[in-house]
């Protein structure tokens, strides 16, 4: 029998506690996503960088299981650093994304070709209906935390975005944070 636990999270490091799980991604397996391959290049002569970390509380034969991602400030060039972006295999299955610390935009894309962006500062609950792909970008100067919850089935497609990217980038311009036509998105 499944027995009830109080999780704790902390929003301002992502620490989850107790964790059944947890993994780091770092720059370079993120190459080829962003828009700039010369900027791409130079930031990783400047080191491997941690982008995010995602840390998850799971527990077998759950409905339901969730964690938090925490994601680095950081850009490559003129464009801020976001998450590879997933569709989920199960088409049938959405998520939650619950932001907690720090300045976000969520980037949603529906199967065939919808673009949408959503703020996330501290306390916006983000509803992903099923079959929109979503990427998150740290688009502030601290960490960016939130937490998600989704059905440990849902499983994640990375093919489609790491082919033909997201409709939508989010680069500084005039020191803010701008959503704008990714440039190198292909479109089938
Ligand atoms: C999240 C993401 C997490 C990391 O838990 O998996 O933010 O992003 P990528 O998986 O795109 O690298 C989620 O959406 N799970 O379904
Ligand atoms: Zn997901």
């Amino acid at each position: 029998m499944l027995l009830p636990e109080g999780v704790i999270i902390d929003g301002t490091t992502g620490a989850v506690t107790p964790e059944t799980r947890h993994y780091t991604k770092r720059l370079s397996e993120l190459r080829g996503l962003f828009q700039d391959d010369h900027a791409f290049a130079e930031a990783m002569d400047r080191g491997d960088a941690v982008v995010y970390e995602v840390a998850e509380y799971r527990k077998e034969n759950s409905d339901i299981f969730f964690g938090t991602t925490t994601m680095y400030p950081g850009k490559v060039g003129k464009e801020y650093y976001f998450t590879r972006g997933h569709f989920h295999q199960r088409r049938d299955m959405g998520e939650v994304y619950y932001a907690q610390s720090g300045a976000g935009i969520l980037l949603l894309e529906s199967r065939d070709g919808r673009a949408e962006a959503v703020e996330m500062r501290p306390g916006v609950c983000a509803f992903i209906p099923p079959d929109w792909a979503h990427r998150t970008v740290n688009v502030g100067d601290d960490k960016f935390v939130f937490v998600w919850v989704c059905n440990p089935q849902a499983g994640h497609d990375y093919a489609d975005i790491q082919r033909k990217g997201m409709r939508l980038a989010v680069i500084e311009q005039g020191g803010r944070p701008a959503v704008v036509d990714n440039s190198k998105y292909l479109s089938s």
